[in-house]
């Protein structure tokens, strides 16, 4: 026998959507043992809550599953759907799960009136869990959930992480719209681009103050078999644009290496982005990501204010910082910025320093703007929040929910020594001089464009439509003509090109593991110059 399983995907209000990867993982677990799986895709369909119960009429399910986020979005699109879900007359067993319901499950439980809330990672709790349903054998022998009784919340103890990812299923795609998630856009990614998700790794072993890990440690994938699945993504789906979801693809050097190496073995036509981090940054390093592919990076920065850095425990300086960018910039890759407002030490004098940082090394691959810091439930700075009385100490999650992060771009508490009127008025400032140094940029790479155009009568030009929306937006007066509505005609041979399309490939580069030689023979140079001149400043 077999459950019948729904996995209630919610509206993330987008016109392109990120496949939803912790589904996936899921479904690879159903599917191995045998249970009928289906998705109600509100993120694609944008239907309304309501039609999930008609849908839950019309179509008898064991199970109901909806995994969730902590942000106040996905809070609000939980209550609504929880309510549809609630209401069908063949109401399914209800399932919660994710980063959201993991910290706080009993405010979850009785917010949502779910069965179950399942805590961490989930592909162990969800076989034990689905036996004991099919079973109806007691939760209490379920690792890792919480469930009211009587009102009151039971909970069991976390099973132990999966040792290793290999031992995972692959994501049965088949079973999901790849067509309509590859429509994604990332930052520098092509009009031609196919954009999707993937993890190289789990976990991170930072330890910043803001930020929720809901499962300890780090586990990485092993980049060949990491590098079989971008092949059959690339393969079955004609994707070539990988986007890097794990916390920190770049949490060693070695890591980094690894799948660098893997990525030039198999010479795939494809570009990827991930995020960074700064203190593992050296040009051969990041020359090597941009020889095997990478365009994009996105760098928690937070702050370029020593001791707001400390305050966060982010581990960064910011001299380190800067090197870091420059570097990135030197060698062709595109830097994103993570930049918080709001954390313990900040001021008015803390922002400018952010402002003028994100001015100079900004290259226009994306809109930057300053958010407050929100403690997010689960982290060191929501239980910080709780004892310095900025969260309601009996009812910390409510009192965040429902009156205080209602939106991202907010305050949810104030950390600083400001007034919250001072708050927003720098906050307000230091967007508006983001916003307009974008725009003004922007605008003054489209006159160069159009000057350029009828100057030289460019009959690569591909509209000024084509351009308008795109997430490309490398707009600097210096690199006008690389936007995407203008097409390469450097070369002779750009008028054949243009219209030659063998493969939907993104880079214009042959990988090749040479390129792996190169970087080991130029990090050992660097290191023996290292040797070299700490022995001399020793002996000095
Ligand atoms: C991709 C992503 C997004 C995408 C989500 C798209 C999608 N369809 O999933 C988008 C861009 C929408 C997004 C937005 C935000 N995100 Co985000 N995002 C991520 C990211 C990078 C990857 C998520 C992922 O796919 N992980 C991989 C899968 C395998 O893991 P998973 O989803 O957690 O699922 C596993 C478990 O949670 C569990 N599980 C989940 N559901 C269920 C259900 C059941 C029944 C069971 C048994 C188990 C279970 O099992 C799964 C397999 O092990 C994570 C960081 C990370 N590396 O996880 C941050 C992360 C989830 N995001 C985070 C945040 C803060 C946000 C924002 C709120 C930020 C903001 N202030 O704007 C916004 C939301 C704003 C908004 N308006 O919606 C935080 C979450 C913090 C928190 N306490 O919830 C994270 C952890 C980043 C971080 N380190 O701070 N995000
Ligand atoms: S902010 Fe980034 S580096 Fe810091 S703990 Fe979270 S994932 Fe790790």
């Amino acid at each position: 026998m077999s459950l019948r399983v729904l996995f209630v995907v919610y509206d993330n209000g987008s016109y392109d959507q990120t496949f939803p990867m912790g589904v996936g993982a899921l479904a690879a677990i159903l599917k191995k043992d045998g249970h009928e799986i289906a998705c109600w895709h509100q993120d694609i369909h944008h239907y309304p809550d309501e039609a999930l119960t008609e849908y839950l009429d019309n179509n008898k399910f064991d199970v109901c599953i909806l995994s969730l986020i902590g942000g106040y979005y996905q809070y609000q699109k939980m209550k609504g759907l929880s309510k549809a879900i609630n209401r069908s007359k063949q109401r399914p067993v209800y399932l919660l799960g994710g980063y959201g319901p993991t910290p706080e499950p009993e405010f979850f439980l009785k917010k949502s009136g779910c069965d179950i809330v399942c805590k961490g990672e989930g592909e162990i709790v969800i076989e034990k869990l689905m036996d004991a349903i099919e079973f109806k054998t007691p939760y209490k022998d379920v690792p890792g959930i919480a469930w009211l009784e009587n009102g009151k919340l039971k909970e069991t103890v976390r099973p132990p992480l999966v040792p290793s990812l290999e031992d995972l299923p692959t994501i049965p795609y088949e079973l999901f719209p790849i067509d309509t998630y590859k429509l994604l856009r990332v930052a520098k990614c092509k009009l031609t681009d196919f954009c999707f998700p993937l993890m190289s790794a789990r976990g991170c072993t930072f330890k910043c103050t803001f930020c929720y890990r809901m499962d300890p440690g780090y586990r990485k994938r092993d980049p060949e078999l990491l590098l079989d699945e971008v092949e059959l993504l690339y393969k079955n789906y004609g994707i070539n644009r990988f986007s890097f979801q794990d916390d920190l693809l770049m949490s060693s050097v070695e890591h980094t290496e690894e799948v660098c190496k893997a990525m030039l073995k198999r010479n795939l036509p494809i570009t990827w982005d991930c995020y960074g981090r700064l203190n593992y940054c050296s040009k051969e390093l990041l020359q090597l990501m941009k020889d095997a592919g990478c365009v994009f990076i996105f760098y928690g920065v937070e702050s370029m204010d020593q001791k707001v850095l400390n305050n966060m425990k982010k581990g960064l300086r910011p001299d380190m910082i800067v090197a870091g960018i420059e570097q990135t910039l030197e060698v062709g890759i595109s830097p994103g910025f993570g930049f918080l407002f709001g954390n313990r030490g900040d001021t008015k004098e803390t922002l400018k320093k952010n402002v003028d940082f994100l001015i100079k090394y900004d290259d226009f691959a994306e809109k930057r703007t300053i958010r407050p810091v929100t403690p997010y439930p689960g982290s060191p700075l929501y239980y910080d929040a709780i004892e310095s009385g900025l969260l309601d100490k009996n009812n910390p999650a409510e009192d965040f929910y429902e009156n205080k992060h209602l939106n991202s771009d907010l305050l949810c508490c104030n950390f600083t020594d400001m007034s919250n009127k001072e708050f927003y008025e720098s906050l307000k400032w230091a967007n508006k001089t983001l916003m307009k140094n974008h725009y003004d940029k922007q605008k003054e790479s489209t006159l160069k464009q159009i000057d350029h155009l009828y100057d030289n009568l460019d009959s690569t030009f591909r509209g000024f439509r084509q351009s308008a929306g795109t997430t490309d937006n490398s707009v600097s007066a210096d690199n006008a003509f690389s936007k995407t509505n203008w097409e390469n005609t450097k070369n002779s041979d750009a008028d054949a090109a243009r219209f030659t399309q063998s493969n939907n490939g993104s880079t214009n580069h042959e990988k090749s593991l040479g390129r792996y030689d190169v970087y080991i023979k130029n990090k050992k140079i660097r290191e023996e110059r290292k040797k070299r001149e700490r022995k001399i400043r020793l002996a000095s």
